[in-house]
């Protein structure tokens, strides 16, 4: 495949700042070279820069950083539509509120090449709050109901041209969910597997249905890594811990599967703050995770788990 390296530097949708620093300790790390090892071109588009335009403010004075996040789901819709029309694009955060703009863009590219788009969205948080039900203000909590195309993001964030349907995602991760947030996806037909139904049932059936599902549809596979995800244990250069998250096997298991399937057409990595990482730990554990998404194996198999 071609890879395509974009940055996006984008901290202000976080609580704390660091996530800026992510797409260098990712190259720090040799996410490319990890890449190239693999047998696929890459090409490094360097970082996204917004320009920040003002917009109204919203009545929920929790949000902050508006102006700023808006700017760069504007530039990231238009870079990642642009990546993904000649590559397989890599976002490099930057945190979380990047992906209403990368997976917007992608939307947008996937439909052009008369392909649904799909979501496989790895993270402890389902990010689906609306501007006015998040509490906190960190617009990192908010992609997912944007790019559903949810109400109330008219007038503040781009509009979106290409919404993804939300019976096209699978949330994997998730243990840290707010009721505002519960109660919104409650309507929606997003299929739900959180850490309990990880206990309860495991990875592989329900990856498997889902990705038959993606190729029954010839769909475009979008993966979206929030570092979150995975349990803090191993991976701690990240500002929103919850314990009990994701192991190391579970992980790398999801993305063996999801290169299997050969549907994989896009992936965000996010929410990596290095400024709390050990010694680039948790960059290289993000390294390591898209190489089994992008064909690393401990052995050749001749039998696909998909
Ligand atoms: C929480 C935490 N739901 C919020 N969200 C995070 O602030 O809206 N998302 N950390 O990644
Ligand atoms: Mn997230
Ligand atoms: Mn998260
Ligand atoms: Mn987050």
């Amino acid at each position: 495949q071609h890879c395509i390296l974009l940055g996006a530097p984008v901290q202000e949708g976080a609580s704390q700042r660091g996530c800026a620093m992510g797409p260098e300790a990712l190259r720090t790390a040799k996410l490319a070279e990890a890449l190239m090892e693999l047998g696929h071109t890459v090409e490094d588009r360097g970082d996204v820069s917004p320009r920040v335009v003002p917009v109204v403010p919203h009545d929920n004075k929790a949000i902050h950083n508006l102006d700023e996040v808006s700017a760069w789901i504007d530039a990231l819709a238009g870079q990642a539509h642009n990546a993904a029309n000649s590559g397989t694009p890599i976002f490099l955060g930057g945190d979380h509120s990047m992906a209403a703009g990368t997976v917007s863009g992608v939307a947008r590219a996937a439909a052009e090449a008369g392909k649904p788009l799909f979501v496989l969205w790895l993270d402890a948080h389902p990010d689906f709050h609306s501007l006015s039900s998040t509490g906190s203000g960190n617009l990192h909590g908010t992609p997912v109901a944007y790019f559903t195309g949810q109400s109330g993001f008219d007038g503040f964030f781009p509009t979106v041209t290409h919404p993804v349907d939300p019976a096209n995602i699978f949330m994997m991760g998730l243990r840290s969910v707010d009721p505002a947030e519960n109660a919104a996806m409650a309507k929606t037909d997003i299929t739900l597997h959180d850490m309990r139904a990880m206990d309860e049932f495991g990875i592989v059936a329900p990856l498997r249905e889902f990705l038959a599902r993606v190729k029954a549809a010839d769909g475009w596979l979008h993966v979206s890594l929030d570092v979150d995800f995975i349990d803090p244990s191993i991976a701690p250069g990240v500002g929103t811990t919850v314990p009990g998250g994701a192991t190391f096997r579970e992980a790398h298991l999801i993305l063996e599967m999801a290169q299997e399937s050969g549907l994989v057409g896009s992936m965000d990595l996010v929410e990596l703050n290095p400024f709390l990482d050990e010694r680039g730990r948790t960059a290289k554990l993000l390294v390591d995770l898209t190489a089994s998404l992008f064909g690393r194996r401990i052995i050749d198999r001749k039998t696909k788990s998909f």
